[in-house]
């Protein structure tokens, strides 16, 4: 790692960057400052090696700085740094998408191609409301979440996400309405899938008969739910999910954000599961986060549905889509990690590496203050009793003790996240919870 170990920034210059989902006045009084980034670990501005347990933010499971991607986006800009998304093409854009539909399950065949999950997942909504307007269904616009959802921050994310503190300040924002999230107390300290609650998503047939399906486009989930702290489907869920979407002819979106490209153990929450949805929602690993871009996947017959009503050739037959859509170093980089990801068969070693993982994780049970611990592939979460009146609280002073001590792991409302990256040690995860072992046991 070779990189300035100094800030050198004064309290004034960090005042003018509005930062995102952070205290901005406790992070200008006490910045943590990364300045570097090699395989598992940061380099702080401090000149130390933190341990990355997140891989970023569940983005670069592949490792920091992975030089197969620094040369391929190097190569990308020096010969074409960008070329109009509309109506011209430029040749990685196609073989990024043969690429990914090389990966995905079924019939999930067409790729459009967007800069982040908050935008795939806003794609994705538009996508099933135009596509039952185009089926002469056009009523069907009210979309049904779930709670405790993360589904990005763009007007339809936000609408249809189920975690109420991101919801609160803008109103209504679309027709939505939340199933109920899976965590359930009796399913607590639960090794992987939980067994009880499947027949949570029965909820579904309420909200049908409640709504009636005619006036429903779509039913969107994450698989496991990431943000909230790792919240797992209870086993069978998601298949009695896509039953009823079936029964009542409801698309179904997989939100594969955290998911996609490896955490769960596969390619996909979908291979895992063996559930299929209609529409996926991808972003984050298919560049190993390296360069922004998101994507969503449908089945052949949504897109078929739009060509078939697209009027003359040269007419748009979905009025939507971005500057930057499959911008070419995006493109770049996602074609580069994907060769890491199935070169090294990370999904293989996720998979390898996740009963160590879980072993690691539950090993936390009986600190004090944790109430449960939760794990699935190679994400996991522990949840800390609530401070009165201030949920956040422990996960807080956890997280900043853990950097203390060369550790980044996330807080998630009352629970610490953890996502390791792929090529992780065993060494590493036993640190990981050695340091999480000594900070939370020292919590007043
Ligand atoms: N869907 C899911 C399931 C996500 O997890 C998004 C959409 C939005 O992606 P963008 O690229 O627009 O941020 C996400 C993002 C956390 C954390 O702390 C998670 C995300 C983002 C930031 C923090 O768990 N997930």
């Amino acid at each position: 790692m070779n990189a300035d170990v100094s800030d050198g920034l004064t309290r004034d210059e960090l005042e003018a960057y509005w930062m995102p989902f952070t205290g901005n006045r406790d992070f200008k009084d006490h910045p943590r400052m990364i300045v570097g980034g090699d395989g598992c670990y940061y380099l702080s501005a401090d000149g130390r090696r933190i341990f990355d347990s997140v891989s970023g933010l569940w983005c670069c499971g592949f490792g920091h700085n992975r030089r197969e991607i620094t040369a391929a986006v190097s190569r990308q800009l020096a010969t074409l740094d960008y070329a109009p998304a509309m109506q011209f093409g430029h040749p990685l854009a196609f073989q990024l998408a043969n690429r990914i539909t090389a990966m995905t399950p079924a019939d999930l065949d067409y790729v459009f191609f967007c800069n982040s999950g908050s935008e795939a997942v806003d794609t994705a909504l538009k996508m099933a409301r135009a596509y039952w307007c185009l089926k002469g269904e056009p009523g069907r616009t009210k979309f049904i979440g779930r709670a405790k959802a993360y589904h990005g921050v763009n007007i339809g994310g936000t609408s249809v996400g189920g975690m109420e503190s991101n919801r609160e300040l803008y109103g209504e924002l679309l027709d939505s309405a939340q199933l109920s999230h899976t965590l359930l107390p009796e399913n607590a300290f639960s090794r992987g899938l939980p067994e009880k609650g499947a027949e949570l998503a029965d909820q579904l047939e309420e909200f049908v008969a409640r709504y009636d399906a005619g006036n429903i486009a779509a039913v969107i989930v994450e698989p496991f739910a990431g943000s909230a702290g790792v919240i797992l489907p209870p086993r069978g869920y998601l298949e009695r999910l896509r039953e009823l979407c079936t029964k009542h002819e409801l698309l179904l979106i997989f939100d594969e954000v955290i998911t996609g490209f490896g955490r769960t153990g596969r390619n996909f929450a979908a291979d895992t599961f063996a559930v299929i949805p209609d529409i996926m929602c991808l972003a984050k690993a298919l560049t190993n986060g390296s360069v922004p871009m998101g994507a969503v996947v449908a089945r052949s017959e949504i897109y078929q549905t739009f060509m078939a009503a697209g009027g003359h050739d040269y007419a748009i037959e979905f009025p939507h889509g971005y500057t930057y859509s499959a911008h070419p170093v995006a493109c770049a980089a996602a074609l580069a990690a994907l060769d890491i990801f199935e070169q090294e068969k990370l999904a293989e070693r996720c998979r390898e590496l996740a009963p160590y993982f879980e072993a690691a994780i539950h090993g936390l049970q009986g600190l004090p203050y944790v109430v449960d611990i939760r794990n699935f592939g190679l994400a996991g979460a522990i949840q800390l009793d609530a401070y009165p009146g201030e949920p956040a609280r422990r996960p807080v002073e956890v997280a900043m003790g853990c950097w203390d001590k060369g550790l980044y792991v996330r807080y998630a409302g009352d629970s610490i996240a953890l996502a390791p990256p792929f090529i992780a040690e065993k060494d590493d995860i036993d640190f990981t919870f050695s340091v999480l072992n000594d900070v939370i046991g020292a919590l007043p």
